[in-house]
């Protein structure tokens, strides 16, 4: 006897387009070499599919995954960088292109974590100071882990790295980059996730008719380093809201901030207890997790409020 199983409907594996946007055109092709499972291509799918084909994207070393990316027929610019000069290679491109009248054109830095939290951070942040026209991505796996998932300062307060002694895990909180660029006082800032599709393409397609520095910063579960099996991606990235630890929401010009998902309030133990990075954390470590989790949340709340 043979059983057909009924067709799962945006089950945690499901990486199916939101409705809004699936008759908009693709933009990326296989291959796409990511681990199973890593978000990486979804951010830049649908990132291209909410900001369509005048765009160059600039990558810096990392996990990649952004494929071949491709408008009718023609591939989409893209183009290598350093870590360190990833946003002034922006600025220059971005400064070409207006030199040539072309104000249509986005310029695109998709970097990782390393990049922008750490070993690039001098020169973003040098280029929102001036308000550069760029619109950021950045793909948050809190780690290093394109080689060998060492610690990053994106990574959180008591998870294990490749670069914690065995037996150790992380003392220090996790850098809150969304308030440092915030304080640069950029015309947009967000944050997202791949588990609120619909929330992030429309945060691209906001940041798209903004001039100057954007930044939107997608958390990015990452199977092979934190240690989650693949099919969990996007049930990870959806209990990382809910959980109220990585609350979604937006700045415009460093003041106006604005939720844009009232989150569940789910205990912060079903986050933690999925991920194998987390197992030294003791039940009393996750309270306290939870407390800091909840003042940055009624921070942010207050925020919102005035
Ligand atoms: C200046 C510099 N330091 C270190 C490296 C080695 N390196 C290559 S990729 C990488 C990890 C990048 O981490 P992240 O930016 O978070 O991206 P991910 O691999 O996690 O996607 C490192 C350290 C390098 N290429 N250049």
């Amino acid at each position: 006897m043979t059983t057909t199983k009924a067709p799962l409907k945006y089950s945690k594996t499901s990486i199916e387009v939101p409705l809004k946007y699936s008759n908009t055109p693709e933009y990326m092709f296989p291959p796409i070499q990511t681990c199973p499972g890593c978000p990486y291509g979804l951010i830049y799918r649908y990132f291209l599919k909410a900001i369509g084909p005048k765009v160059i994207v600039n990558g810096v070393p990392g996990c990649g995954g952004s494929g071949r990316l491709m408008a009718d027929g023609k591939p989409i610019d893209q183009m290598g960088s350093l870590f360190g000069n990833s946003a002034s290679f922006a600025t220059g491109v971005s400064l070409a292109l207006a030199a040539r009248g072309d104000t249509e054109t986005v310029v695109a830095p998709i970097v990782g974590d390393g990049a922008a939290f750490d070993i690039g951070m001098g020169s973003f942040s040098a280029a929102a100071e001036r308000n550069d026209n760029m619109l950021v991505v950045v793909k948050d796996n809190e780690g290093y882990q394109n080689t060998g998932g060492q610690r990053s300062s994106a990574a959180p307060w008591m998870s294990t790295n490749a670069t914690n002694p065995s037996g150790f895990s992380k003392v220090e909180f996790k850098k809150d980059i969304d308030s440092i660029m915030a304080a640069h006082r950029i015309p947009y800032l967000a944050t997202a996730t791949v588990g609120f599709a619909d929330d992030y393409m429309r945060k691209v397609r906001k940041a798209k008719n903004i001039n100057g520095f954007r930044l939107i910063h997608v958390l990015s579960p990452c199977p092979t380093g934190w240690g989650f099996p693949s099919e969990m991606t996007l049930a990870l990235s959806r209990l990382a809201v809910e959980t109220k630890l990585f609350p979604l929401y937006e700045v415009e010009n460093g003041v106006k901030y604005t939720i844009t998902h009232e989150p569940k309030g789910l205990p912060l133990s079903e986050y933690l207890n999925k991920q194998r990075r987390f197992r030294n954390i003791s039940p009393e470590d996750i309270e306290k997790f939870e407390r800091a989790v909840e003042d940055r949340w009624q921070r942010i709340q207050f925020l919102a409020s005035y």
